[in-house]
This record gives C-alpha cells, structure tokens and sequence, in this order.
C-alpha cells in the first residue's frame, strides 16, 4: 500500500481553506493509503504563539481531524513534538540545503513582507521547509495531499530528497505533491485575490468552530462584481469564482453544473445557497467536534499515534546517521 502523510499547523482557528484543500482530501483517501496526518506543532512556532493559545488550537485540530471523519483505527494520527526524530532530521536538511533556494520560497516571501519595516524576520520561517522536508521523508511517504499555497515546499522536498540520495547513496523516497481538482486554492472573502488564512484578515475569513450568523454574515458580504452575472471566470470574476470553487467542492457538483443551475439568479439568491451550505456542513461539524472534546478520547488517540509514528521515524533516522557518519 503507497504512503500517504499530511499535516496542518496549529497557528490559530482552522479555516475552510484548510477544510476543503487538506482535511477533505485525508477523509477521501483514508481508504486507499497507508496514511499519518498529523498536527505540525512545532512549524506553529515559526512565528510569535501564545502558549495557551497553541495548546487550545492542537485541542481544536485533533478534535476537527475526528470529527471530519478521520479514522484511528486506519490513520496514525499524532503531535509532531510527540516525536523527537522530527526536529533532529529537520536539522540535517537544513544542513543538506543552500540559503539561495529556501530564500525563493513564496510563502517565505510572503510572510516576511508582511512583517512591519521594524519587525525582525524570526529564522524559523526561513526554515520552515527543511523542517517540512523531514516531515515528509522521515516516513518514506509517496504522496502528499496539500493546497496550492504548499506544493512548492514539496517540490523542495524532493529537490533534497534527490541531493542526499546522489550524495549519500540510495535513502528517501522522493514524494509526489497531490492537490485537489476542485478547492486547491480557497481565496479569501474579502479580497479574492488573496488566499483565505489563518492568520489573514478575520473578514474573508470563514473559521470551521465560529459562530453561524457570523459565517452567513461574511459570506453575503463577500466581495464580489457588479455584473451579476454568475459565471466561472477566476481572472475578472474572483470572487463569484471562489464562491463557486466552495459550493462545487462541499456539493460535488461541477462548476459547469452550478453555473447553470444559478444562471439569471443573481448574486443575492446565490450567496445564501453558499451560505446554507457552509452553515450546514459546519454545524454538524461543529457538533461532533463538541461530542468529542467533551469524551476524553484525545489523549489516548494521539498518545497511540506517537508511538506507531516513532518506531517509523527512530527507523529512518537511523539509516540517515549511518549513511552521513553519525553512527
Ligand atoms: N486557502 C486555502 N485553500 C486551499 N488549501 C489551503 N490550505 C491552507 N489554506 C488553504 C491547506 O491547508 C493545509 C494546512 O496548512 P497549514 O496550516 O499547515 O499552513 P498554511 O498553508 O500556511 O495555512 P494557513 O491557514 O495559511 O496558515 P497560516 O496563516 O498560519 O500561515 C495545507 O495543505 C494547505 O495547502
């Protein structure tokens, strides 16, 4: 059976961009993959977090992981500071990779700019990706499911993957990035130019645990054009398209489909459909995840996990410390 890994930071309130271009994916693929999803506490400190802050965001995305539907019993599920091996491989591809590439990483760029003119740019987002190529290549993993905004840290991933291979003989498997047909790129509501984040602007975006009313209220102030006319055209039409993109991917009706089922609606019919939508998707999610803070099963879940996860990773590391002199 092919591996399958994935994992998603605890930087704050979970999103739909994450729902629909990472969690949706796991639950589709839980069947058809080995696979290890887990919660990337330790990229979580790349910038500035409030200790009780993370540990209430880690509650939240274990809870939300279970509650969509993400199976225990066929899934390791587990805290990426819950195995040490993580951090130490983290360190070799640091070592295995040239400023000169990590620099080019969008996200890097992204995320520098928009630290103020006196604000110093901290070194865990520089090395955010050797951290997320260790990830990856501790558990020999053949794909990875991620959203747009990340295929470019596989890419990397497989760039050091191949270099250490070359140098040291024949020792990661060099992943392949999956990303979703349909939801690769959830943008945000308020400037659809812009993807929807965790830590961007609280207007565009749509959080999985916030309260409806807020949810319904965003999504029919969503900015949008003023031809009314409901047409996929991701260029002049950003934000009817992402609206689109969100009903297609939680309906499973085709773009093609919804465009002509809303033709001649008009964009006031057409957001509240997106709205029904989302609301009722997310309060039945929100009732699971409420099932299952309140049951006490999380520990014992993650605590199983680690060490499924450790007797993989303590594998790999080892190999690598053999292969580079360490042992
Ligand atoms: N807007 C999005 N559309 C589609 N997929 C998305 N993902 C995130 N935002 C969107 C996917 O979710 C997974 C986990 O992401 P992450 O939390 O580890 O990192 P991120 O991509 O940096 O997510 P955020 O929400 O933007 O976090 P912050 O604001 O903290 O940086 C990944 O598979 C990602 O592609």
């Amino acid at each position: 059976m092919k591996r399958m890994l994935s994992g998603i930071k605890p930087t704050g309130q979970l999103t739909l961009g994450n729902y629909i271009g990472a969690i949706k994916q796991f639950i589709e693929y839980q069947d058809e993959y080995e696979m290890l999803v887990f919660i990337a506490d330790l990229h979580a400190l790349t910038l500035p977090i409030d200790a009780k802050e993370l540990r209430k965001n880690t509650k939240d995305l274990i809870s939300v992981y279970l509650a969509c539907g993400l199976n225990p019993e066929k899934v390791t599920l587990f805290k990426q500071s819950d195995v040490h091996e993580h951090a130490e491989l983290g360190y070799i591809m640091a070592c295995n990779s040239y400023m000169g590439e990590l620099s080019r990483m969008t996200q890097y760029k992204d995320k520098t700019a928009r630290i103020s003119d006196h604000g110093s740019i901290p070194t865990g987002i520089f090395i955010y990706p050797t951290l997320m190529a260790a990830d990856i290549l501790l558990y020999d993993a053949d794909y990875i499911p991620v959203g747009l905004d990340q295929k470019q840290h596989v890419e990397l991933t497989r760039d050091l993957a191949i270099r250490f291979n070359n140098h040291y003989s024949e020792t990661f498997i060099v992943p392949e990035p999956i990303t979703p047909k349909t939801g690769a790129k959830i943008s945000s509501l308020s400037n659809p130019e812009k993807k929807m984040s965790k830590s961007e602007s609280e207007k565009g975006t749509l959080y999985l645990l916030e309260d409806l009313a807020i949810t319904r209220k965003k999504i029919m102030s969503a900015v949008t054009d003023c031809d009314n006319e409901i047409k996929y055209d991701m260029e002049h039409k950003p934000g009817i398209s992402n609206l689109l993109t969100i009903l297609s991917s939680l309906t499973g009706k085709s773009i093609d489909e919804l465009v002509q089922e809303y033709q001649g609606a008009g964009y006031g019919t057409f957001k509240k459909a997106v709205a029904d939508v989302v609301c009722n998707e997310l309060a039945e999610l929100q009732r699971k995840v409420k099932e299952i803070q309140e049951s006490n099963i999380i520990e014992n879940i993650l605590e199983e996990g680690a060490k499924k996860a450790s007797y993989l990773a303590r594998k790999k590391l080892s190999k690598v410390y053999r292969k580079i002199g360490l042992q």
